[in-house]
């Protein structure tokens, strides 16, 4: 008899805005084959390429399926298989210890974005406050964004994405859609049928350039001058949608005397590298259009002046009255927490008093300084800072201390997990439940577990649970089951989520929270309006300030590639031989000047590192900018570490975040 092939529903839980519904068949506990959701309102039945073969991930032979204690040195990768009881009873015996001589601030979570599930991404954070450890600041991807846009549309709802097929002109500003957000396609298709024109502004010519009419490129972190001159633009050619301004904007008047001046098309060109003339047009462009759409990308959010860049872009639909036009908008990134009871995972009130605060861009110093009292543990959960975070030589320094307990909770071997004295074995998402939310569109999705878990796996809440009852936390929250935590969020009352289609969300299917019909002119800001000016800023008004940079004459594009997510599928072999290997793009002009030739190793360097690159040359890329695309294991390099050892732990304006793009390198030839 043929085994019984069963079909389930489940979610993509990557960090990627189109939170895909997945249909996965299984035989006898695997899955053999996922495919799309065609009853998905958004994602309607496609995957990735990364996704389409999750079954290879999800069984690969690289899965942990024990935990593991150190037997070799630090970082050596020598470990023996143990039991989880005995896993638990190390981890409470070093942790007692550490909280009798240091306090419980010496213990410090490390997560962010392994699984997007709400519950098993968030739920570690009740643990950690119920512990008292010291808090961490999760600020390593959008918070500049996130801080740029709120000053100026405070808690505006974002456009729905379908808004983009009525369009007539597309900017996608800053953004390789190819890669990160490739459902948007369908809707960008659908206005190009109807006429409408596709815009990119880029540091270099990404594959997302192949649906561009037009590629603007753009100066590394000055895209805020040419958001304000194309501001200027806009009034100089009497542009601005005057009626729309009067009713829903504040204090644009003063904006156009006090600050527009600046931006003349010669000042701006200077800043960013575009010519005048590209810079009047695309205002004439953008201010003649019957309804612009923008789309924006976290890229240019990651400098030191990304808030800013983020406030200034976000004025410009203003000023033309996009948002009162079916197809007009901006689109930077699509907030659903308020939906659920989020305060009832992360459970602040189990703090007893507030703990310290570590901003995880800062890892490097953070285990390195002897503050008070200094790093004596570390848990790192659906996360891989060894590789994902800035200045990696500064992180696994820190990681290397000797007296640094650090256990990590992984589906991988990954380069963070070698360091570990500890590494337990974590299931992937087809092996434990969760509940979805987007920040890409507006469905929410319940994803039950669809095979057991591989070996001895276990999902993220289930370890905390064990940790709690081993801590002697009488806490009943401790003692709840992920599906019981998943149903009583379903059932707190929030208004939004009370108008969702119930019966569909518990049967595992995407449901669509419902958007109020003027949402698009509801301006949920302290004035109730769009704040070009902003009272509470120290710059009341957008403005352009310059990046930090280094002293090094090539910018570092490390952008998102197709075939990898952050660190993650680096365990595929079929996907790392689409990626080849890891290049450094050079423009060729560049490559001459070096006496480089295509294919060579090459090192770029700063004061921070050294990364060894297979040279590309290639035309994409403007002079005097270099581009890696994707992020790779060590073990996946032609060298000893991989991009973020050029990366600093420098912050942005605002909002505490990343600058990964904020760097500047050297190149010179290997041999
Ligand atoms: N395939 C794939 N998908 C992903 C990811 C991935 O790694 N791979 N990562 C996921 C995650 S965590 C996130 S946050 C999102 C990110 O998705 P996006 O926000 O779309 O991607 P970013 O990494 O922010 O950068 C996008 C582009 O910004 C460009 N850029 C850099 N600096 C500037 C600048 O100063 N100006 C302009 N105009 N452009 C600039 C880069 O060249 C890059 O092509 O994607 C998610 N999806
Ligand atoms: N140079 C450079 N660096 C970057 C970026 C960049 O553009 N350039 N992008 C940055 C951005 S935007 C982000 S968001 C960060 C992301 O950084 P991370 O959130 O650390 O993302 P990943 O690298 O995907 O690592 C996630 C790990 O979680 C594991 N995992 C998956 N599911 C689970 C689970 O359920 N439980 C547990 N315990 N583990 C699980 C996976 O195996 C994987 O190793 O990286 C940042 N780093
Ligand atoms: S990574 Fe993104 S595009 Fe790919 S399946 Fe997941 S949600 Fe969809
Ligand atoms: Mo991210």
């Amino acid at each position: 008899m043929n085994p019984k092939i069963e079909v389930k529903r489940s979610v993509c839980p990557y960090d990627c805005p189109d939170t895909c519904g997945l249909m996965v068949e299984t035989v006898e506990g695997k899955a053999v084959r996922v495919t799309g959701d065609p009853d998905h309102p958004h994602t309607r039945g496609t995957l990735c390429s990364k996704m389409n073969h999750y079954e290879k991930t999800v069984h690969s032979p690289e899965r942990l399926t024990k935990p593991l204690l150190r037997t070799g040195s630090k970082g050596a990768g020598e470990f023996k298989e143990i039991s989880w009881e005995e896993a638990i009873f190390h981890i409470k015996e070093r942790w007692q210890g550490i909280i009798a001589e240091y306090g419980s601030q010496a213990i410090l979570p490390y997560s962010y974005a392994g699984t997007m599930g709400v519950v098993q991404r968030n739920i570690g954070e009740a643990f950690f406050h119920r512990l008292g450890a010291s808090r961490l600041e999760r600020t390593i991807c959008s918070s500049a964004k996130g801080y740029g846009w709120s000053a100026v549309m405070g808690s505006s709802l974002a456009p729905h994405p379908q808004e983009v097929s009525a369009s007539d002109l597309i900017i996608l500003w800053g953004t390789n859609i190819l890669a990160t957000n490739i459902h948007l396609l369908y809707q960008i298709r659908e206005a190009k049928k109807a006429g409408a024109v596709v815009w990119l502004i880029e540091t270099y010519q990404s594959s997302a350039a192949q649906f561009a009419d037009k590629v603007i490129m753009v100066r590394p972190g000055s895209d805020g001058a040419l958001a304000l001159g194309m501001m200027r633009v806009l009034v100089d050619k009497k542009l601005i949608a005057e009626e729309f301004v009067a009713q829903y904007v504040q204090g644009f008047e003063a904006f156009e005397k006090e600050s527009l001046p600046e931006y003349s098309l010669d000042a701006v060109s200077k800043i960013t590298g575009i010519d005048a003339a590209s810079v009047e047009e695309i205002g004439i462009l953008y201010g003649k259009a019957r309804a612009p759409f923008i789309v924006m990308g976290s890229g240019l959010s990651r400098y030191g002046n990304g808030a800013m860049t983020v406030r200034a872009i976000t004025c410009l639909p203003a000023l033309v009255g996009a948002w009162a036009k079916v197809g007009g908008g901006l689109l930077a990134s699509i907030g659903t927490g308020s939906a659920f009871a989020m305060d009832s995972i992360i459970r602040e009130d189990f703090m007893q008093e507030p703990t310290r605060i570590v901003n995880m861009n800062q890892l490097g110093h953070a285990l390195q300084q002897i503050t008070n009292p200094p790093i004596m543990s570390m848990y790192v959960y659906h996360s891989n800072p060894a590789i994902v975070a800035p200045d990696q030589n500064a992180v696994v320094k820190g990681l290397l201390r000797e007296e640094l307990f650090m256990i990590v909770h992984e589906r991988f071997m990954t380069d963070t997990a070698r360091y570990a004295d500890l590494v337990l074995p974590a299931t992937s998402s087809l092996e434990h439940s969760d509940i979805y939310r987007s920040y890409g569109h507006y469905c929410v999705q319940r994803a039950y577990p669809v095979i057991p878990p591989v070996g001895e796996a276990k999902s993220n809440w289930d370890v905390f649970r064990l940790l709690a009852s081993a801590m002697g936390f009488e806490e009943s929250f401790f003692e709840q089951t992920t599906d019981e935590i998943i149903q009583q969020l379903l059932e707190s009352p929030k208004p939004w989520l009370e108008q969702i289609d119930m019966n569909k969300v518990q049967e595992g299917m995407a449901a669509e929270l419902p958007l109020p019909p003027d949402y698009k002119i509801t301006f949920k800001t302290p004035s109730g309006k769009i704040e070009i000016f902003n009272p509470r800023e120290i710059d009341p008004f957008p403005t352009y300030k310059p990046s930090h940079g280094d002293d090094a004459p090539f910018w570092l594009m490390n952008a998102p590639g197709l075939y990898s997510l952050n660190s993650s599928f680096n365990e595929r072999p079929d996907l790392l031989e689409k990626r080849k290997a890891m290049y450094l793009m050079m423009n060729p002009y560049d490559a001459e000047k070096k006496g480089f030739k295509n294919g060579q190793e090459v090192i770029a360097f700063n004061e921070r590192g050294e990364v060894v690159f297979i040279l590309k040359i290639a035309s994409e890329v403007p002079s005097g900018i270099v581009v890696t695309e994707g992020i790779f294991w060590i073990k996946n390099t032609p060298g000893k570490s991989s991009v973020n050892a050029l990366t600093s732990q420098r912050l942005t304006d605002r909002g505490a975040a990343s600058t990964f793009y904020d760097t500047k390198v050297d190149v010179r030839s290997f041999h």
